[in-house]
């Protein structure tokens, strides 16, 4: 039966993130009109992000998985043992792993603005690696904060899969490597996947899939603003659109909207035109060149950088 403990947490769990309310409000204002792509990781829009990471279109994950497998061995070299792992993004169950069976670390630092993600994923590594200390920090990694006294004196090391950074734009992903490089401190390293500029029907069909996931993903984030903030969007009256945006050098994501539409959202009135679109998400993909840029902006140096055979995906490797 429902225990009073279990309704407590569905009331904290429901409880309208604020942040979210300030984040669709403010984004909704602008012209054009753009929801910060963070707010797609609800419960369903985690869940929907898995799914993707398995569609035949999408190819980052399994591409850096490949990736991981294949060079760890000069990895391992390039980084070498007794290193302090700070995993920003709590660890890729998958990725994870390989990383920390590979390079004989001192200790894991996940970093998650989650508690419950980062409690999850501990308690899976900790019965996979059950000699390695696991230090959880639960923290907002976009900013700097103080690794757990644990760290010591421990030569550290950075770990950014996925490409995520690909998901800020330039000024924000500075400031972010910025940040990193103040937590890790000089000498550091960092682990960063960034994905590859590539045919745009490619680019495209990886953000656009026949079975309409990302469709789904993206159009979850109305469903959310309709769950979470008693708004009233007609979410089938918006279409999903990935864009290859060749100048900035990023796939967007939009939901384009198919007719003039009214809607409210915490109590506020909005209208949209039939066409006009709200911008959801930019991921950004890069050029060797300007990994290499964007990461010397941020404070890094890139030391070493992996590809697949193809091309289509990188991993660097870089020193504060
Ligand atoms: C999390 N991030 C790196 C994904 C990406 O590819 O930009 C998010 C995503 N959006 C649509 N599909 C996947």
């Amino acid at each position: 039966g429902n225990s009073p403990e279990y309704a407590l947490l569905a009331t904290v769990e429901t409880r309208p993130d604020p942040a979210f309310a300030k984040g669709v409000l403010d984004g909704l204002a602008q012209d054009p009109p753009a929801i910060p792509a963070r707010w797609f990781y609800d419960e369903a829009g985690s869940q929907l992000f898995d799914a993707i990471t398995d569609l035949p279109e999408y190819y980052p994950t399994r591409t850096e998985i490949g990736i991981l497998e294949t060079a760890m061995p000069e990895i391992a070299d390039a980084v070498g043992p007794g290193r302090a792992v700070v995993d920003y993004g709590a660890g890729s169950l998958a990725k994870t792993p390989l990383l920390l069976d590979g390079i004989e670390p001192a200790l894991y630092v996940p970093v998650d603005i989650s508690g419950v993600h980062l409690r999850a994923s501990a308690e899976v590594l900790e019965k996979r690696f059950p000699g390695l200390p696991i230090e959880p920090v639960e923290a907002d990694f976009t900013r700097p904060f103080d690794l757990p006294a644990e760290v010591g004196d421990h030569p550290r090391l950075g770990f950014f899969p996925g490409s995520t950074i690909g998901n800020l734009v330039p000024p924000s992903a500075v400031d972010l490597l910025r940040s990193f490089r103040r937590t890790l401190g000089t000498g550091a390293l960092l682990l960063i996947g960034m994905d590859r500029v590539k045919d745009p029907a490619r680019l495209v069909a990886a953000y656009d899939d026949a079975a309409g996931v990302t469709a789904r993903f993206n159009r979850n984030l109305l469903e959310r603003i309709n769950r979470e903030l008693g708004g009233t969007v007609p979410v089938e009256a918006f279409a999903h659109e990935a864009r290859w945006n060749a100048s900035l050098s990023r796939i967007e994501m939009h939901l384009v909207a198919q007719r003039d539409v009214r809607f409210e959202i915490d109590g506020r009135p909005f209208q949209m035109a039939e066409g006009a679109s709200i911008h959801t998400e930019n991921s950004h993909k890069y050029t060797p060149e300007s990994s290499q840029l964007l990461l010397s902006a941020g404070g890094w140096t890139v030391r070493r950088a992996w590809t697949d055979p193809a091309g289509d995906f990188s991993l660097l490797l870089a020193r504060a």
